[in-house]
């Protein structure tokens, strides 16, 4: 029961961000939903005099809910009262949020799959009625037409993505040769803020679900000289069925390509494990390594006496507050090593005896950090092996930066 309200709770904060108010909210205990209208068709009717009473416009489901479903419950409402199911209320919200040509795309696809599956098994439907005989073509109800129609569309909504998407990684591609971090997570975790107070630009950050929908992506200088690309992006949330993903998950796929996935959980949250593992579950779903993953425990400014997270021994999980910046400094250190050690990067180490080798090593093009010592000098660097073999540095690799970081 305790999670049946969480979840309620987290759709009433849907329903909230999408413009709605909700007055009341209702929970049956069955054993499996009813195939027909969900709920119990007694309860339905109770629910059904409540909305007359109380000039009640929409019901939101927490569950995904099937077009039947949607159609059986409004027929037994008497056409009075709009059903939405969770996944409905969060396209609105997308479609409110989407900015970018990108996401404003991604979010049409969406929709238009989610309209497509609801208008598929209602045409069936009426077509039997209408006896197949058509007067707009052959045999051919307007419900086909409309569906023929928006699939012309999907598809083309789809093209227009791929060219979008192929403009995206030819930019990416030309910036390899710099390091890239990714900062994932569920939806109000604090993604935005921790960006904000990485990189000092002025993003959105806001108390509402789904507040980021375009990913952002900027460079950020962690100290010592290291530079990378960070990029925030969409946040996570449960339920969420699935093709409505899809058309976000190439940006997501993307993005966790980085060096670096940073996961951000909010942890003054009473159910943070969940939504941890929702996480987890995500990212193992697009293939990240979790040795490329770095868990950060955000909010820790809300835990009850500023409660200190304990560091993981293998310093994979960080405690934080985006907010106050506790934590940062530590997370700020171990991004740099992590980026040092990643793959791609090379490091050298020339001794200062050999005064040509160390102008070329620290000429190098992509550097992305050098460090004297007292007899030589360490440059961790993004290069090919052919072009270090070329300028002779080849000998110098070393395995390991002892540097600061
Ligand atoms: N107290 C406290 N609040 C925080 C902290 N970090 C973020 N918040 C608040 O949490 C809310 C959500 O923050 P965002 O940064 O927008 O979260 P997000 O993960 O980007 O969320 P979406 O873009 O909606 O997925 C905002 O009200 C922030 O001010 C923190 O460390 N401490
Ligand atoms: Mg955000």
């Amino acid at each position: 029961m305790q999670t049946v309200s969480a979840h309620l709770d987290e759709l009433e904060r849907l329903v909230d961000t999408a413009g709605g108010i909700v007055v009341e909210r209702f929970t049956q205990e069955r054993r499996a939903p009813d195939p027909a209208t969900f709920v119990g068709a007694g309860f339905v009717d109770r629910i059904g005099e409540w909305c007359h009473g109380n000039a009640i416009q929409t019901i939101v489901f927490d569950e995904d809910l099937s077009p039947s479903q949607v159609r059986n419950l409004e027929r037994r409402l008497d056409d009075q009262v709009k059903i939405l199911d969770r996944a409905a209320v969060i396209l609105d919200i997308f479609a409110r949020r989407a900015r970018s040509r990108e996401a404003q795309t991604q979010v049409e696809l969406a929709q238009l799959t989610y309209l497509l599956s609801r208008l598929t098994r209602r045409w069936s439907h009426l077509s039997r009625q209408d006896g197949g005989i058509g007067t707009r073509g052959v045999g051919e109800t307007q419900l086909e037409i409309d569906r023929r129609l928006i699939s012309v569309r999907i598809s083309h909504l789809k093209q227009k993505l791929k060219v979008i998407e192929k403009g995206r990684r030819l930019r990416r591609e030309r910036r390899q040769t710099q390091s890239s971090i990714a900062l994932v997570g569920y939806t109000n975790a604090g993604k935005s803020s921790l960006f904000r107070r990485l990189t000092r630009a002025d993003v959105l950050v806001e108390d509402q679900l789904f507040a980021t929908i375009d990913p952002k992506a900027k460079q950020v200088s962690l100290g010592e000289g290291v530079l990378a690309v960070i990029t925030d992006t969409v946040g996570f949330i449960r339920k969420l069925p699935h093709h409505l993903v899809a058309p976000f998950r190439s940006t997501l796929e993307e993005a966790v390509e980085a060096d670096i996935v940073v996961h951000v959980v909010d942890v003054s949250e009473e159910d943070w494990e969940s939504q941890r593992c929702i996480g987890e579950e995500v990212l193992e779903g697009l293939g990240v390594d979790p040795a490329r993953v770095i868990l950060v425990l955000n909010k820790i400014d809300l835990l009850p006496g500023g409660a200190c997270v304990d560091h993981a021994p293998d310093n994979r999980i960080f405690g934080v507050s985006a907010v106050s910046g506790a934590g940062v400094d530590d997370l700020c250190c171990r991004l740099r090593s992590a980026l040092i050690s990643a793959a791609g990067v090379t490091i050298v180490k020339v001794p200062l005896a050999q005064k040509e080798m160390v102008e070329r090593a620290v000429r190098l093009p992509h550097r992305l950090a050098q460090h004297f010592q007292e007899n030589s000098v360490e440059v961790a660097v993004r290069i090919s092996q052919g072009r270090l073999a070329e300028l002779g540095l080849d000998i110098y690799r070393v395995d390991e930066w002892e540097g600061s970081q």
